[in-house]
């Protein structure tokens, strides 16, 4: 069986079509898969911090109302992300023990401090706009329900992008100290969101294979230039400026290019030392601590009403 599952794998694989949770896959697959993919789904559940701790302090009720839309659509990515990552053999329960014991990975950029109303604005435009250059290759990903799931999230953090940039125009166009405070923002924002796409290409040990599966579909560096590249123009129009004068487009490789990272410090935030990985942790076992009582209730009901299907 595995013989003929192979081939039908590789098949699959070379005709650039999809691979669904009934099919057979090789374990390597699955389990580059589920790493992705659970990772995926831990970034959106702990990415809903730096932004929900300023739900309470947002300047007006419009601004509100749009900042809790976007924090509950990233539970929503976590949910459908989970979902996926299901399909390939894990149970939710079991990748949420592993989240909040510190076991698994979630992107480096949750790890830093939203400081003010601004970081908004950055997160939004920068945060999101990594994401969505990232994950649009990502819904041609082979395996089907990671790649349906990614078109919907990415509709929905278009939205997030836009509304990030509208909060940082609108900081810009008002007083010298708002201003200041959104190219602070982007300041702070820049080389995280850069190193968001991973390590450089030499130093990714994934992307290889991951890319001859069809999952990644460009490697990191690759998607950090283009991403670099959209910056460029967009920072324009916001009439602030990226820290980094080493920006500039090669005509010779035909790609955007950018100053150092300092991906020292990308090690230490992925080793748990970032500025703020262990309040993340923290706050995020006490959430699944507080919500006990709802997962207890909701297994009591269901258990209550297959009994009476059952009678
Ligand atoms: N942070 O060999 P590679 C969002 C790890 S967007 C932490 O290059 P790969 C939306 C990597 O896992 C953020 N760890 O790995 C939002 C691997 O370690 P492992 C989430 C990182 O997989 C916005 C090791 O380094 N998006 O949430 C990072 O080929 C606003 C070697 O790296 C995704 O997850 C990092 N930045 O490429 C929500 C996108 N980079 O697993 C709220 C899907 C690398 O062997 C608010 N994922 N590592 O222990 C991907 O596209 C890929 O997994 C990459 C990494 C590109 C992240």
């Amino acid at each position: 069986a595995d013989a003929a599952g192979q081939a039908h794998f590789d098949r699959v694989i070379a005709e650039d079509s999809r691979i669904e949770p009934k099919d057979w896959m090789p374990a390597a697959y699955r389990k580059t898969l589920l790493r992705q993919v659970s990772q995926h789904a831990h970034s959106e559940i702990i990415g809903m911090q730096p932004e929900a701790n300023w739900i309470s302090r947002a300047p007006s009720l419009k601004r509100k109302s749009i900042l809790m839309a976007k924090v509950q659509d990233e539970a929503g990515h976590g949910l459908y992300l989970y979902s996926a990552a299901e399909t390939l053999g894990q149970s939710r329960d079991k990748m949420m023990d592993d989240l909040i014991a510190g076991k698994a990975r979630y992107s480096s950029i949750f790890n830093y401090p939203a400081r003010t109303w601004a970081d908004m604005g950055a997160i939004g435009w920068l945060v999101d706009g990594a994401a969505i250059c990232n994950q649009v290759p990502l819904c041609r990903a082979s395996y089907g329900p990671y790649g349906r799931a990614m078109v919907r999230v990415c509709k929905e953090e278009s939205f997030h992008q836009r509304q990030g940039f509208e909060i940082l125009l609108e900081l810009s166009n008002g007083t010298a100290a708002q201003k200041q405070m959104a190219q602070d923002a982007v300041n702070r924002w820049y080389a995280p969101a850069l190193m968001m796409f991973g390590p450089p290409d030499d130093d990714s040990p994934n992307s290889k294979q991951s890319m001859a599966w069809n999952i990644k579909r460009f490697s990191n560096d690759e998607l950090r230039s283009r991403f670099v590249g959209m910056m460029v123009e967009q920072v324009r129009v916001l009439g602030l400026t990226l820290p980094d004068d080493q920006v500039r487009y090669n005509e010779d490789t035909k790609k955007w290019e950018h100053g150092p990272l300092d991906w020292h410090e990308f090690q230490e935030v992925l080793a748990g030392r970032g500025p703020c990985n262990a309040q993340r942790l923290e706050r995020r076992r006490q959430a699944h601590d507080d919500g006990a009582w709802v997962r207890e209730a909701a297994a009591a009901y269901a258990a209550k009403q297959s009994a009476k299907m059952q009678k």
